[in-house]
């Protein structure tokens, strides 16, 4: 059996036996830590993945793959690190502006494309997941899980479109070509609009798909009708993967409050979030179908909201409805639908 051994603190250490089996826990695993830059040093090692920070500016630096920044501030500046961390050594680099971090089961990959060298969103998303498809790829992991899209003023038109609709198009077209399994294997998602400049797309991949699961109470996004946007959404709600017999993840969409394929309660904050968590109820209990000895339980939670709603609003029934032990990060962001006003995303966990 293939086994990790922890790196030794001091050489006198005694030699302790390797304790983690490999194939009993999942390749990764993402906490919240609280502190800032400070902090951020002390975060980082052979086995960190990715520190992720939230700010009013994107930022990617090609030294440092593994630190980057999403331009989204937190509601409240509470100076929170998402922390990315494998049990398995981990190696990094950049490539052709693509940075890249993986262990032997899963690669991180971001691209910052700068809008201004193509003719438009559409192009500029086109060319976004063209190159990271290929990339993963070419590396052996051409599994796509989960993506996380931020892009400004995505509310704004664009030529004759919305802005996310041009979005929609060139993902769509991307993937189109790809040449992967269509729709069945479309990664979890959320695309969010910044106020800054950069169309950072960074995703989490492997070398095997995981499982779509799609929401009783809503309509598969690629199947919306065609008002929403000439290309529909190419994403699933969530995807299931069973990285062990015993360890499974479920990266759960941006999901907001829509029923069917229609907004509902706009303009009532308090009514979306009450959709929002049925909507994260139904998903989780129809992935559950596939856990039934341990039920998937929240691990993690971002919340997007639009800027000036506060976090006194959502929070205590967010906290009321997983627990108050649930992490969650709030953060300031458009929400690809003018009539919605916050999204939530996730990841649930279940262990045997
Ligand atoms: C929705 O359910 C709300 O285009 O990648 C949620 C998650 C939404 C992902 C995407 C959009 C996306 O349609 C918006």
């Amino acid at each position: 059996m293939r086994r990790v051994s922890h790196p030794l603190k001091t050489p006198h250490e005694p030699m302790t036996p390797p304790t983690l089996c490999v194939e009993q826990a999942a390749p990764f695993s993402v906490s919240y830590v609280k502190g800032g830059r400070q902090q951020e040093k002390a975060l980082i090692d052979d086995h960190t993945l990715a520190v992720i920070r939230f700010d009013t500016e994107t930022q990617i630096d090609a030294n440092h793959p593994h630190r980057f920044t999403v331009g989204l501030p937190e509601l409240e500046g509470q100076h929170i690190l998402e922390v990315w961390r494998s049990p398995l050594p981990v190696q990094r680099g950049t490539e052709a502006g693509i940075g890249w971090i993986r262990n032997e089961i899963i690669e991180m990959a971001w691209i910052l494309v700068d809008e201004s060298v193509h003719r438009g969103l559409e192009d500029a998303t086109y060319h976004g997941y063209h190159r990271l498809l290929s990339f993963i790829r070419k590396q052996g992991y051409q599994a796509m899980l989960r993506v996380w899209n931020y892009f400004p003023n995505i509310n704004d038109p664009d030529h004759d479109l919305e802005r996310y609709k041009g979005f929609c198009r060139g993902r769509y077209r991307a993937l189109a070509q790809s040449g992967v399994p269509f729709e069945a294997n479309f990664p979890a998602a959320c695309a969010i609009g910044t106020r800054c400049s950069g169309l950072l797309i960074y995703c989490l991949a492997t070398k095997t798909p995981g499982s779509q699961i799609e929401n009783p109470r809503q309509m598969s996004a690629f199947r919306y009708p065609l008002r929403y946007s000439p290309k529909s959404p190419s994403f699933s709600r969530a995807i299931l993967k069973h990285w062990t017999t015993t360890e499974r993840h479920l990266y759960v969409s941006g999901t907001a409050s829509i029923v069917g394929h229609r907004s509902r309660h706009p303009n009532n904050v308090i009514a979306q979030l009450q959709e929002t968590l049925q909507n994260l109820d139904a998903l989780v209990s129809s992935a559950n179908n596939d856990c039934k000895d341990s039920p998937l339980q929240p691990n993690l939670l971002k919340v997007y909201a639009r800027p000036g709603l506060v976090q006194e609003e959502l929070q205590p029934t967010i906290a009321r409805h997983f627990g108050n032990q649930t992490p969650t990060l709030f953060l300031q962001g458009d929400i690809c639908r003018r009539d919605l006003l916050l999204e939530i995303e996730g990841l649930w966990v279940s262990v045997d």
